[in-house]
């Protein structure tokens, strides 16, 4: 695949990098790879995001090459400008969000780079994928790894390396192969640093943010044995915090921390007054069929869906559901 790929790039000028929306350190880091690659064989690179990069990712680019999406603004035209516009680490063109109108429409010829287990990738007119990879910054890395001369560009290593760590949860998850390992090794020996990484990615909370985890948790209740925990956030408590929605990410994770927990929710209020229920499974109990009840869905052990409001009622309503779940999966 990945000697397609490079034969790919050659034979085009100039590219256009995208990433999903609300980009993960993956999308980005194997973005700012791939585009130092081909900066140093002579191809013209831009590199649009959407919203904007994310505050933790920003030290991964100093030379500042990410774009902040203006569809009304400096990007009326983008569809016109590249060969080819490139989506990395996603193989589903609408998770481009709002870029997915001018990606639809562009004559460049649309590809993709990806290591999503998924279906055929659709839309696309050529994709290089490999769901064997663990990250689309190790795809990046196995590219450059045979064609370019070491040292390879700091921003390249420092982007690459918080790629493989951003997808693998600092090499905790069952992703974090002997393979990986090594690519990461030699990234640490061309400069990578660990211990900076890591801070950059992960130790940039807000006391907003801590706060109101403290204020979820403090009303963390336990179910069903102990199996099933249940965490709610209102917009009161967010409005008490001074903290928003974004601060919500990963906070359904935290009860998976306790000892015989089976089922993780996290029920919270949006502005529009629905509410927003988020599962996590540790492996036995199928979430996605708890959320599939309610409109939802996504995978068996990690799901969502939204309900009407109020709260109290949602809360009601999906702890039903779960009873049922757990009765039927864990018996
Ligand atoms: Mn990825």
């Amino acid at each position: 695949m990945l000697d397609r790929f490079a034969a790919f790039l050659d034979a085009h000028q100039r590219f256009l990098l995208t990433t999903h929306e609300n980009p993960d350190g993956d999308g980005i880091g194997a973005s700012i790879g791939l585009a130092a690659y081909l900066r140093s064989h002579g191809k013209e690179v831009r590199m649009v995001v959407t919203p904007s990069i994310p505050e933790n990712l920003r030290w991964l680019d100093e030379a500042g090459l990410a774009e902040a999406y203006e569809p009304e603004g400096r990007h009326k035209d983008l569809a016109a400008w590249p060969d080819v516009w490139l989506i990395t680490d996603a193989s589903e063109p609408h998770r481009l969000g709002p870029m997915h109108g001018a990606f639809e429409s562009t004559k460049a010829v649309r590809a993709c780079l990806d290591h999503h287990l998924k279906d055929a990738p659709k839309g696309f007119d050529q994709e290089f994928t490999d769901a064997t990879a663990s990250a689309s910054a190790e795809l990046v890395h196995d590219l450059v790894a045979t064609r370019m001369a070491k040292p390879w560009p700091p921003a390249m290593v420092r982007a690459l390396y918080a790629g493989m760590v951003a997808d693998t949860g600092n090499f905790r998850f069952s992703n974090a192969t002997p393979k990986l390992h090594r690519a990461a090794a030699e990234l640490i020996e061309m400069g990578a640093e660990p211990a900076r990484t890591f801070q950059g990615l992960y130790h940039t909370d807000t006391p907003q943010k801590v706060k109101l985890w403290g204020r979820a948790m403090e009303g963390l209740r336990l179910v069903e044995e102990n199996r099933v925990a249940l965490v709610t956030v209102s917009l009161s408590d967010l409005e008490a915090c001074g903290a928003n929605h974004e601060d919500l990410d990963e906070l359904v994770q935290q009860p998976m921390r306790l000892k015989g927990v089976e089922v993780s929710a996290l029920l919270y209020e949006a502005n529009d007054g629905r509410i927003k229920l988020s599962l996590r499974s540790r492996e036995r109990v199928d979430v996605n069929a708890v959320c599939k009840r309610f409109g939802g869905g996504g995978h068996r052990l990690a799901s969502g869906a939204k309900l009407d409001g109020p709260l109290t009622k949602a809360l009601a309503t999906v702890q039903g559901a779960l009873a049922e779940q757990v009765a039927k999966d864990l018996g």
